[in-house]
């Protein structure tokens, strides 16, 4: 696919210090991922996409991911951001489908998994993270990554600023090596979030430094890894691009999800069907 950017490379390769880093953590801050130049495409698509969209009555929270596909099209109201699900997969948005489907992101996204596997594209997020006060402007409570019906981890996450997100503006915070812990169960969902429910965690793993990601640089982090973002306390929102992929061996559990429900897919069978395409 071209973009208007042409045929440069739309993201860059992971160095080995980088990869090293994300096995330890669990998590990796990846600066210019994409360029400034692309970033502020991304941006005006957002922009221009989210203000078309309506956003819609019902409230979305984690536990809504469920229900998201009804909002297919809409701005969700997820607590602790404003989303806009899937602008690469279902709308074919550029400049975000060729940045999500690109070879070069499947290379590095497999760079990170570390394994002689195929990368699939799971899903594609921007998630506003707002003001605090308005609509979507919540804080983002700690959690793993857990609600999919795979037989095993190793799927990576890539958070793309948009716009300038200093540390004030909602930027992540990772318990980094917690991926080691496994699965915590879906805290998020319930009245504590996992740091509440499993206090120990946070003597155990020491907390991420505040990160400033100016427009292109991006953060990578395993399911596992505990995460949450601050309040945005500044006055702009904070703009975010989430694209997660999963390794292409991961077979399916059957596990109740919106995004994986009714599309014919057999339980213990590799997980394979256009929606989750081979990027790498
Ligand atoms: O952007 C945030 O506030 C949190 C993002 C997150 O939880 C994720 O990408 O898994």
């Amino acid at each position: 696919m071209e973009t208007t950017l042409g045929r440069k490379p739309l993201v860059r390769d992971i160095d080995a210090g980088e990869a090293a880093f994300f096995d330890d953590n669990g998590w990796v801050k990846l600066e210019r991922l994409i360029s400034a130049e692309l970033a502020g495409q991304l941006l005006t698509a957002a922009k221009t996409t989210m203000a078309a969209a309506p956003l819609a009555q019902e409230r979305v929270g984690l536990r809504g991911r469920e229900t998201a596909k009804r909002h297919s099209g809409q701005v969700t109201d997820a607590r602790f951001w404003q989303a806009y699900h899937f602008a690469a997969r279902d709308d074919r948005t550029e400049p975000f489908a060729s940045l999500v489907f690109s070879n070069e992101m499947g290379k590095a996204v497999q760079t990170l998994m570390g394994r002689d596997v195929a990368v699939r594209y799971h899903n594609d997020l921007l998630a506003c993270k707002m003001p605090e006060g308005q609509v979507g402007g919540q804080k983002t409570d700690w959690h793993q990554d857990l609600a999919y019906p795979f037989d095993r981890t190793g799927g990576v996450s890539i958070w793309i600023a948009l716009s300038d997100v200093p540390p004030e503006r909602g930027a992540m915070r990772f318990l980094s090596g917690s991926h080691r812990e496994g699965p915590l169960g879906r805290t998020h969902e319930g009245d504590r979030d996992v740091l509440e429910a499993y206090p120990r965690l946070a003597a155990r793993y020491p907390l991420s430094p505040p990160l400033h990601l100016r427009p292109g640089d991006a953060t990578a982090h395993k399911p596992f890894v505990c995460h949450s973002a601050p309040v945005n306390s500044t006055d702009e929102p904070r703009f975010a691009y989430i694209i997660g992929y999963f390794p292409g061996d991961t077979r399916y559990t059957a596990a109740p999800n919106y995004n994986f429900d009714n599309l014919g897919l057999e339980f213990g069978k590799v997980i394979d069907h256009p929606n989750f395409p081979v990027v790498s």
